[in-house]
């Protein structure tokens, strides 16, 4: 077993072949201890203790450390007896501050510049002799094909057609995590994790009463282990607890759909909140008996929130900030993944006369949407997802919390640019934005002015 330190900007360390999920773990890796410290809860630094003798090590194995090249990788060295001791990466150009003492210890970060097959040690003269040592491993890059702007963002059209009328079933689901590098916006990417590589994942369409047979595969190029909860499900973890999937594998279970309506799903694997922010999320409608009634476009729309290294509007490659998270300060907001996801690269097309329904969730995972249409007013509306009561009529904008959603329906009466925002509109300053394009005769006797360029045109 080896303690490796995959793609820790945020601190996590894994421990490969180990099974830690869920609880904080010691384990004796023989001449050196790995310790994951508050494993589910925040920060979740990985410690690397140096036991008594440690320095009299002869022969024994250190652990290997890797890393991918441009990773933030943090550690933290706990000093197990009383001499001094310090950690070097000499390739790297990193050198951690001397530890005095029985239980001292310090946190270095540093970025894996370099990608190859290093070495680090202990400074401390005699020591990296007597055995402080151990091997650092950084892959490269992936190649810079993998990396051009892929468009990560779900079209509001791709979802499956109604399944209306039919006896329940056994209905087979696949999911496929895939880390991937994606535009977040013009200018900028973004290191997404994602469910089938698009965000939101795929949208996932069942009848009550269906059995869910779902296979999880993690993509073998994944750093991390990945996983799904259906808030449709009934059980534990939603399905999390048995679906934890590490990377190149795949699980399966089933699950049976026993109350109708819009459900979230997400990766549920820690740090829970950062999966999800960096796009692990989708939805799953359970029909009800006999499906929902007829329209002409059913869209699908989720919003959620990205907490990137850089600021808002800055240009580059852009990383995850724990930090940020943790603050709940994202830089962007965005609909369907990315900065002009529905306005610019899937805007929402309809015509006069048309009806639609919007299929709207909030991955999140920290905010609140206030869901609005300008120009619109929702005909139907089945509140929080909920199916089992008559929708509600006549309603302006919803209030959809994180883990949750909504289904809107309206009829387009009058041609234009409708927009889709959360109503808290500073938002819309940070990439929240979303445009329904409707084609079609003027209404006059519903609404009778000039539009002016660029206002709903
Ligand atoms: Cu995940």
């Amino acid at each position: 077993m080896a303690l490796s330190a995959h793609r820790i900007s945020n601190a996590n360390i894994y421990l490969d072949g180990a099974d830690f999920f869920g609880k904080a773990e010691e384990i004796d890796l023989g001449s050196v201890k790995a310790v994951m410290s508050d494993f589910q809860g925040l920060g979740m630094i990985g410690l690397i203790e140096l036991p008594d003798g440690f320095d009299k090590i002869e022969g024994k194995i250190n652990p290997v450390l890797t890393a991918s090249e441009g990773q933030v990788v943090q550690l933290t060295l706990i000093n197990g007896e009383g001499a001094e001791h310090d950690i070097v990466f000499p390739d790297q150009d990193t050198k951690s501050p001397r530890v005095t003492g029985k239980g001292a210890s310090t946190t270095i970060a540093f970025r894996a510049t370099k990608s190859g097959d290093f070495t680090y040690f202990c400074s401390v003269p005699g020591h990296r002799l007597a055995g402080m040592e151990g091997q650092f491993i950084v892959t490269p890059r992936p190649s810079p094909q993998t990396v051009v702007e892929a468009d990560i963002s779900r079209e509001p059209g791709d979802l499956p057609p109604p399944i209306g009328k039919r006896d329940p079933q056994t209905v087979r689901v696949d999911l496929l995590s895939v880390e991937v590098e994606g535009r977040l916006a013009e200018g900028t990417t973004f290191g997404y994790w994602t469910f089938n590589g698009k965000v939101p994942g795929p949208f996932i369409r069942v009848r009550v009463g269906d059995t869910v047979d779902i296979h999880l595969k993690n993509s073998a190029d994944s750093a991390m282990i990945h996983s799904v909860d259906f808030h449709a499900a009934t059980g534990p973890g939603g399905g999390a607890a048995a679906l934890q999937v590490d990377p190149g594998g795949e699980k399966s279970m089933t699950w049976k759909a026993l109350v109708p309506g819009l459900f979230v799903y997400h990766c549920a694997t820690p740090m829970v909140a950062e999966h999800i922010a960096n796009g692990m999320y989708g939805l799953i409608l359970v029909e009800p008996e006999g499906g929902l009634p007829h329209v002409d476009h059913e869209f699908y729309v989720m919003q959620g929130e990205i907490y990137s290294d850089i600021v808002f509007g800055q240009h580059g490659s852009a990383e995850f900030s724990v930090d940020k998270l943790l603050n709940e300060r994202p830089e962007y907001f965005v609909f369907n993944g990315s900065v002009g996801a529905l306005t610019k690269l899937h805007p929402l097309e309809a015509k006069v006369g048309d009806t639609v329904r919007i299929f709207f969730g909030v991955g999140g995972p920290n905010y609140t949407s206030s869901f609005h249409v300008i120009g619109e007013i929702f005909d139907k509306v089945y509140n929080l997802g909920g199916m089992t009561t008559p929708p509600i009529e006549g309603i302006q904008t919803l209030s959809v919390p994180p883990g949750g959603a909504v289904i809107t329906e309206f009829k387009l009466d009058v041609p234009g640019n409708y927009t889709l925002v959360d109503h808290a509109l500073a938002r819309m300053e940070r990439g929240l934005l979303g445009v329904l394009h409707v084609e079609g005769s003027k209404n006059p006797e519903i609404y009778n002015g000039e539009v002016m360029p660029g206002m709903g045109h």
